[in-house]
């Protein structure tokens, strides 16, 4: 190890970590050093006086955004057939089915599930068409949360 090891390492290190790995990837962040007295020569090969230092970076997992399924009133769909919408695409019990289903009916609509966007938004669809399929006019949108 040359006399240079702190001298050198650190700026370069700080500066890789600086500039970062943004693509939020989790593994290792590679930094690299060329020994300062080995001029402009090769950097990878073995034995070239070339240090390589791995460090184990931070996983940066983000929380996916959440999305709403809103449930919409109408004046046509029977309460039963929304009690059970919600009990097989939402997996609430009977009565909370009956509960919400009585919001909804009340307040003209209700978020009835939050779920990440594919999900939130296959579910409105299965909603929207198992109620066509049965010929009535419910309908479900989703929304992005606050
Ligand atoms: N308003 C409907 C009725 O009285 C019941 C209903 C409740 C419809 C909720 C849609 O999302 C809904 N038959």
């Amino acid at each position: 190890m040359s006399q240079y090891e702190a001298t050198v390492l650190v700026p370069i290190a700080r500066r890789m970590e600086a500039i970062g790995d943004h693509t939020g990837a989790p593994g290792p962040t590679r930094f690299e050093r060329r020994d300062p007295d080995e001029g402009g020569g090769d950097t990878t090969t073995p034995g070239s006086g070339t240090t390589v230092l791995t460090e184990t970076a931070k996983p940066k997992l983000k929380r996916p955004p959440m999305f709403k399924v809103i449930l919409l009133n109408d004046d046509y769909t029977p309460q039963e057939f929304v009690v059970h919408v919600l009990e097989i695409f939402f997996g609430m019990s009977h009565e909370k089915a009956r509960q919400v289903m009585l919001t909804v009916h009340m307040s003209g609509s209700a978020p009835v599930g939050i779920y990440p966007r594919d999900i939130a938004e296959t579910k409105s669809e299965q909603v929207n068409e198992y109620a066509q399929q049965n010929k009535y006019p419910l309908l479900s949108t989703v929304e992005m949360t606050d």
